[in-house]
């Protein structure tokens, strides 16, 4: 247990709303009760303090007591070693693992090709559903079949972790998505856009400026 004391110590988070990678760090953050100071970033104008902690430029970042994390998955994982009250860290590493890689490796690919077509005018829009289901949609149906979460009865990080991702890809023409035979995930999906945490996490903050 990492020593963080909402009462004594301030986390800062800069972050942007609608990237995925934001809004697992920002679900854990939220979910394990850290208080963070929230700095809504523009990707485009980045603030000089952030840069500083972090140079490499992306959100989410986390800096709390002369520490800094700039991996969405470490702010996670700093989160729930704080307080990890429903033991979403009760979890298979392995198995976690391997959901992780295949969605910020490959599906991350496939989800920036689906999303913006005008980037890649060389790839069919269908050929790269088309892999993204083979990939990750098949398989999540697969595992979200045969019970409510992805790696079981209870709900661990990596839901929290997939969850954006799977979201944004829906979103991209939610018609059709809503029109692929993956009842289960759309249940998943709609649970988490639906939940507390969610919403709490995506309510709208001012730009930060330094
Ligand atoms: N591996 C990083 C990836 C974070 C990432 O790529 N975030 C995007 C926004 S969704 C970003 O900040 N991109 C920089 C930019 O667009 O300038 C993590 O897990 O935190």
């Amino acid at each position: 247990m990492l020593p963080f004391d909402n009462q004594t110590m301030t986390a800062i988070l800069y972050t942007y709303r609608r990237c995925p990678y934001a809004m697992r760090a920002r679900m854990a953050l939220h979910y394990a009760g850290v208080k963070v100071e929230h700095r809504e970033i523009e990707l485009r104008n980045k603030p000089q303090s952030m840069l500083r902690l972090s140079p490499k430029g992306t959100v989410p970042v986390l800096s709390v007591d002369g520490l800094v994390l700039d991996q969405s998955l470490e702010i996670m994982q700093w989160a729930l070693k704080t307080s990890d009250p429903d033991g979403w860290n009760m979890l298979d590493e392995n198995i976690a693992t391997s959901w992780i890689e295949k969605n910020d490796e490959l599906f991350k690919i496939l989800l920036d090709q689906y999303k913006y077509p005008n980037r890649y005018p060389q790839l069919k829009q269908e050929v790269v559903l088309a892999q993204a289901i083979e990939l990750m949609l098949k398989p999540m149906e697969a595992a979200l079949a045969s019970s409510q979460y992805l790696l079981g009865e209870k709900m661990t990080w990596v839901d929290v972790a997939l969850f954006p991702f799977i979201r944004q890809f829906s979103m991209v023409d939610q018609q059709k998505f809503d029109a692929l035979p993956f009842p289960n995930i759309q249940r998943w999906l709609n649970q988490h856009i639906e939940s507390k945490l969610f919403i709490s996490v995506m309510e709208k903050h001012p730009t930060w400026r330094d």
